[in-house]
């Protein structure tokens, strides 16, 4: 049997190197030995887009070589996912989530949504690209608990605020907590829009919304 370590960088390399259909068979090797599948989503598969993303910043790999990288972790996820430890109590909380205007970025959202709804939140994913009247308007149709907003670019970190701006102007900014995440969010612009909590990664993003609801 291999040990965790060599499976846990073979899922990283078969992500790094475009492995798409090796990677779910390495996925299943990792589960049949027992392995936790959180550690392979997060220091396996995720490790792989991340250093595939350092390429990518230096120029080594393009936009097509990203996208067969993430089309290599998302078959690798279906097999892991399944094998998340669930919590088994529906929290019965209600959460919004999706990637803000302009921004087609989805890699990070898909599983800030794998990890909430393993710790027992309802989710409602609006996708990608989404105007900043319909977060409002989901928010009024289905009275969720929390909106999550993701984005990876500077230029469209501004629609968040124009989401909080919109809650207020149309009465609901006290009744929903709003979370917000993404590679150039920081705590101090969650601060500075009026935003409930900011948080690096999905694994902290859980902490954050069971804090913020007091669950
Ligand atoms: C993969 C990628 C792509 C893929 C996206 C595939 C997809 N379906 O998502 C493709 C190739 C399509 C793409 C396209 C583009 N991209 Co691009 N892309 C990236 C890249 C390399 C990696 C992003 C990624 O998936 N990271 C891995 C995930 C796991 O991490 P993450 O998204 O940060 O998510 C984690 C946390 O941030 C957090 N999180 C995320 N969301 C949320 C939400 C909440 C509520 C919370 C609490 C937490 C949270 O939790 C996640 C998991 O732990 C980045 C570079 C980088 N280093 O980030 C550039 C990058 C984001 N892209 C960039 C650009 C400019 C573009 C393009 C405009 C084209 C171009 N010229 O390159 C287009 C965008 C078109 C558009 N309008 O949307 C720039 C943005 C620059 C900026 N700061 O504004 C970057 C930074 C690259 C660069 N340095 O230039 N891209």
């Amino acid at each position: 049997m291999k040990n965790k370590e060599t499976l846990l960088s073979k899922l990283s390399d078969c992500v790094l190197e475009m492995e798409d259909e090796l990677t779910a068979d390495v996925a299943k090797q990792y589960i049949d030995a027992g392995y936790p599948a959180i550690d392979g989503i997060l220091d396996g598969l995720v490790d792989g887009m991340q250093r595939a993303a350092k390429l990518f910043e230096e120029e080594e790999y393009f936009i097509p070589e990203l996208l067969v990288c993430s089309e290599s972790m998302y078959n690798g996820l279906n097999v892991l996912k399944p094998h998340l430890d669930k919590n088994n109590f529906s929290k019965s909380k209600k959460i919004v989530l999706g990637v803000v205007e302009g921004d087609t970025h989805d890699i990070g959202k898909n599983l800030v949504k794998i990890m909430l709804e393993a710790a027992g939140y309802e989710l409602i994913d609006m996708g990608r690209n989404v105007p900043c009247q319909s977060f409002v308007d989901k928010i009024a149709e289905t009275n969720a608990d929390v909106l999550a907003m993701s984005t990876l670019m500077s230029s469209t970190m501004s629609s968040m605020q124009k989401v909080i701006e919109l809650l207020k102007e149309q009465n609901l900014r006290d009744s929903v907590k709003v979370i917000i995440g993404g590679a150039p969010i920081s705590l101090s612009f969650s601060k500075k829009i009026g935003a409930d909590g900011y948080s690096p990664n999905a694994v902290e993003a859980v902490k954050l919304i069971d804090e913020l609801l007091s669950v």
